[in-house]
C-alpha cells in the first residue's frame, strides 16, 4: 500500500476513533459504558468505517457526513465481537490482542454491553447524521436488517448448527455471506447511499463489497490456520478444533489463496469498469489478498 493511502486510511481512522470517543462518553452506571468502551477503542483495523467514509468521499467529495454510520458499524461489528467470544458461543479469552470482554468485566456486563451497543448504534445514526430524513430512514433500515436475524444473526446461527459436520458450499456461502459479508455490503452501501449514488454505481458497489466480503473471510480463515496468538490477537487454530468446515478445509491452501487474489481482482475490475476513482478502496482490495501471502 502507498503512502498517500495510508495517510488517507489513517485519517478516516482518526477521524473515527475521536468520534467513537466523544460517543461513548462515560455516564451512569459506569460499569456498562466502561466495558462498551473497553472493547470499542480497543484497536481493530478499522476496515469497515473506513470503507463507508472512502465511498462517500469518492461519491460527494465529503466523508464526514458518513462519519455517524461508520462508527455505528463499528459498534455493531464489536458487539458482533463480544457476544462471539462468549463462551456460549466461540469462547475466546483474546481479542486484538488483549483479553476478551467478559474476561475482564464478566459475562452479564459482557452480554448488556453487546446489547447496549447495539441500540446505541442506531441511536447514533438518528442523533448525529446529518441528511434528509428519507435518506437517513434508508440508512437505518439497511443498518437494522443487517444486524438481525436476516443477516448477522442468521450468519451466527447457521455456523453454530454446522460445527463438527459436513456442510456443503451453499451453507458455506450462506455463512459467510451473512456472518461477514453483511458488514461490508453495509459499509460500502452506507457511504454510497449518503454520498448519493446513482442506481448503477451501488449495484456496481453493491457487486464489489460481496466480492471483497468472501475474500476478507477467506483470508481470516487462511490466517486462523496460520497465523500466531501475537499476529492474530486471537487464540488460532479454532476452525480445526471446533471441527469447523471453512474455505480452507473445504478448498485446501493453493486452491483457498487462489480464489483470494480472483476475488480481489475481480473487486478491483468492478470499480474500474464502474469509473469508481477510488484509490483506496483499491488497495483495501489488494491488501485483502496480501493478508495471507
Ligand atoms: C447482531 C445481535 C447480533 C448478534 C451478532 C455473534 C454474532 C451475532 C455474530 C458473529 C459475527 C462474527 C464474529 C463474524 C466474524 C467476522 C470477522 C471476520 C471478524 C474479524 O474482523 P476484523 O478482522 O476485526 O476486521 P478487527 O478486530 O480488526 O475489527
Amino acid at each position: 500500500m502507498n503512502d498517500n493511502i495510508k495517510t488517507k486510511i489513517n485519517e478516516y481512522k482518526e477521524a473515527v476513533n475521536k468520534k467513537l470517543d466523544e460517543y461513548l462518553k462515560i455516564q451512569y452506571p459506569e460499569e456498562i459504558w466502561e466495558s462498551m468502551r473497553y472493547s470499542v477503542l480497543s484497536g481493530g483495523k478499522r476496515i469497515r468505517p473506513v470503507m463507508a467514509l472512502e465511498t462517500c468521499n469518492v461519491l460527494s467529495g465529503n466523508y464526514e457526513k458518513a462519519l455517524p454510520a461508520a462508527c455505528a458499524i463499528e459498534m455493531l461489528h464489536c458487539q458482533s465481537l463480544i457476544h462471539d467470544d462468549l463462551p456460549c458461543m466461540d469462547n475466546d479469552d483474546y481479542r486484538r490482542g488483549k483479553l476478551t470482554n467478559h474476561k475482564v468485566f464478566g459475562e452479564s456486563t459482557a452480554v448488556l454491553a453487546g446489547d447496549a451497543l447495539l441500540s446505541f448504534a442506531p441511536q447514533m445514526i438518528i442523533q448525529h447524521t446529518k441528511c434528509e430524513d428519507s435518506i437517513k430512514l434508508k440508512i437505518l433500515e439497511e443498518f437494522l436488517i443487517s444486524a438481525g436475524a436476516e443477516k448477522l444473526i442468521a450468519g451466527q446461527v447457521v455456523d453454530i448448527a454446522s460445527e463438527g459436520k459436513q456442510i456443503n458450499k451453499e451453507t458455506l456461502d450462506f455463512i459467510h455471506a451473512n456472518k461477514t459479508g453483511a458488514l461490508f455490503k453495509l459499509s460500502i452501501r452506507t457511504g454510497a447511499i449518503l454520498g448519493g449514488a446513482g442506481e448503477k454505481t451501488l449495484s456496481a458497489l453493491t457487486e464489489f463489497s460481496e466480492k471483497l466480503g468472501l475474500a476478507f473471510q477467506i483470508s481470516d480463515d487462511i490466517l486462523d490456520e496460520t497465523a500466531t496468538l501475537d499476529t492474530l490477537g486471537k487464540t488460532p487454530h479454532k476452525d480445526k478444533a471446533a471441527g469447523k468446515v471453512t474455505y480452507l478445509s473445504f478448498y485446501g491452501m493453493d486452491e483457498a489463496k487462489k480464489r483470494l487474489a480472483f476475488l480481489c481482482e475481480n473487486a478491483c475490475d468492478i470499480l474500474k469498469s464502474n469509473n469508481i476513482d477510488s484509490e483506496v478502496l483499491r488497495q483495501i482490495a489488494m491488501s485483502i489478498n496480501e493478508r495471507v501471502r
